[in-house]
């Protein structure tokens, strides 16, 4: 997605690293290395991740962009090494290998359902599904989170905070709403399901020791709230300015994501407008959603593809993970046989890693609204055009400036 914060990634699973290259991050936004490497090591974590979660320490090394801590400019790329490249240099190697056999090339030739491997292999025209899930792969968000981090940076500057908690993992789900109460990181990463709600956490975890014992794997549901988001970010005014188009197809751009929710969401097509529109008031003392106040937030801070100034709230849904260890049916795809899909190394369930990477997605699009709205080639400008913008909202209604 092209726009005024936009970012590029390369790299495979298993090559020798995952890239990302920002554009569009003003001159003078302080960026340390630790900002970075602090998301990419909560995207490692939660219950159900697999053996290469102990290979990988991504902390991610700034290598252009950033100089004495503080952003130029310029692009800003980041590369995040694959420790795990060593054990794969032959079946990731950038020279042709005609030395080696399908084993020590490691050749995919069993396509696993629900995963890119067939699809991607017919349509790129090639016979090694390798080629495809090196790339599908959810590694990738490693790369991802770290332009995410750039963008968490930049909306700090603006006291604009972006946080996520998972709500459901396979069939056990909580009710708790991540709007309700401050500092939601801190809560949802004391737990190793990112879950707020202890008793529900607890189920979670046995769900997921449950689908481990049995070679399956489990999907669910995590929630993305961002506090502090001025009013008037996106626009009515066409389709692709929407945000919240923008970030319906930010999340559903995330691997294995499947369906996107905003405020009350798929509830809100049961029930009468009554039940489901946010009553409005005046406030002179909230000054981020315009002077006005709302009864509730059902609305999920989005009105006619723009925010309302209360809190973003987005749910995204999350299939089970496609690498069962108990695999599913398939073909061979040398004899055309019925077969097992390829019993590949993997995570039972990455929910709450994929809740971090949903933060990433939102703090990008956010920051793309930000500088679309208020624009700004260093920090000082941006910061002078997003308070005085703030502070010309709030004299808007006529009540107000007569
Ligand atoms: C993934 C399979 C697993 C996951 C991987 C995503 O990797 P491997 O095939 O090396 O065991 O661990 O996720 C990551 C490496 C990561 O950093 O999140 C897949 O097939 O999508």
């Amino acid at each position: 997605m092209q726009g005024h914060f936009h970012f590029t990634t390369a790299g495979e699973s298993h090559g020798e690293g995952m890239y990302v290259i920002v554009e569009g991050v003003p001159a003078g936004l302080a960026l340390a290395p630790h900002d970075v490497a602090l998301d990419l090591a909560r995207r490692q974590l939660g219950y159900g991740r697999g053996g290469r979660m102990q290979i990988e320490r991504d902390a991610g090394r700034i290598v252009a962009g950033v100089r004495l801590g503080e952003t130029i400019g310029s692009p800003v790329a980041i590369v995040i090494p694959n420790r795990d490249h060593a054990n794969w240099q032959i079946a990731m190697s950038v020279e042709a290998r005609p030395d080696a056999g399908d084993e020590e090339l490691r050749r995919v030739l069993l396509p696993r359902p629900g995963h890119a491997d067939l699809v991607g292999l017919l349509k790129y025209g090639r016979s090694d599904a390798r080629d495809i899930l090196e790339r599908a792969s959810a590694r990738e968000t490693s790369a991802r989170v770290a332009a995410g981090a750039v963008a968490r940076r930049l909306l700090g500057e603006l006291g604009i905070e972006v946080g996520s908690h998972v709500v459901r993992i396979g069939p056990v789900h909580t009710d708790k709403r991540g709007e309700d109460g401050t500092d939601l990181n801190r809560r949802s990463d004391a737990s190793d399901v990112r879950c707020i709600d202890h008793e529900t956490a607890e189920r979670m975890r046995s769900a997921i020791a449950e689908a481990a014992a049995k070679g399956d794997t489990l999907g669910g549901v995590f929630e993305v709230v961002a506090r502090g988001v001025p009013v008037g970010l996106g626009s009515h005014v066409s389709w692709d300015r929407r945000l919240d188009a923008r970030i319906g197809a930010a999340m559903l751009s995330i691997q294995a994501m499947k369906g996107v929710e905003i405020g009350l969401g798929f509830e809100a097509a049961g029930l009468p407008g009554s039940r489901v529109h946010d009553e409005i008031s005046v406030d002179p003392t909230s000054l981020r959603t315009g002077g006005f106040q709302r009864s509730r937030n059902n609305a999920g801070g989005l009105e006619g593809g723009m925010t309302t100034g209360e809190p973003l709230v987005v749910r995204v849904a999350m299939k089970p993970l496609s690498s069962l260890t108990r695999p599913l049916g398939s073909v061979d795809l040398t004899t055309g046989d019925a077969a097992e899909a390829v019993r590949e190394r993997s995570d039972v369930c990455a929910v709450p890693a994929a809740a971090v990477v949903g933060e990433a997605m939102l703090a990008i699009v956010l920051a793309d609204a930000v500088l679309e709205k208020y624009g700004g080639d260093s920090m000082t400008e941006l910061k002078s055009n997003f308070e005085a913008g703030i502070e010309r909202m709030n004299a808007v209604a006529p009540f107000r400036s007569s």
